[in-house]
């Protein structure tokens, strides 16, 4: 039967068992259940120092934005107070929180930046 498009592909693992006394360790296959990752968005927030310039080149730089993208985006946060830059899995979400913050320390901003389930 052809692969559903739908369902993930059912993975056989191999889990080995005890002896069973018979000399011969028997294997057993399982349907390894595979679920999505989770996912979590990275969320920047507004405040009344950080350079409009300064935001559009973090969006452009860690999240992959075109220009026109971060600026909308950019405006986005300093009129409403907070918007998503982007939605990943959970490492690379706290990745690019740390690379946010690391840049907006370096460059003496106090641009905030923090994750939350998607
Ligand atoms: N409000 C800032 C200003 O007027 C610009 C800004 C936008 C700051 C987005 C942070 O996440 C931010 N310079």
């Amino acid at each position: 039967m052809p692969d559903d498009p739908i369902k993930p592909p059912a993975v056989p693992s191999v889990l080995p068992r005890p002896d069973d006394g018979q000399g011969a360790v028997v294997a057993e296959r399982k349907t390894a259940k595979v679920e999505p990752p989770r996912l979590f968005q990275v969320v920047m927030l507004n405040d009344d120092y950080t350079p409009m310039e300064f935001v559009v080149m973090v969006l452009q730089e860690y999240f992959q934005r075109d220009i026109e993208t971060a600026t909308q985006i950019m405006l986005k946060i300093h009129h409403e107070g907070k918007g998503v830059c982007g939605v990943y899995t959970k490492d690379v979400a706290a990745t690019k929180v740390e690379l946010v913050l690391a840049a907006a320390k370096r460059s003496g901003h106090p641009l905030q930046c923090t994750m939350e389930a998607a």
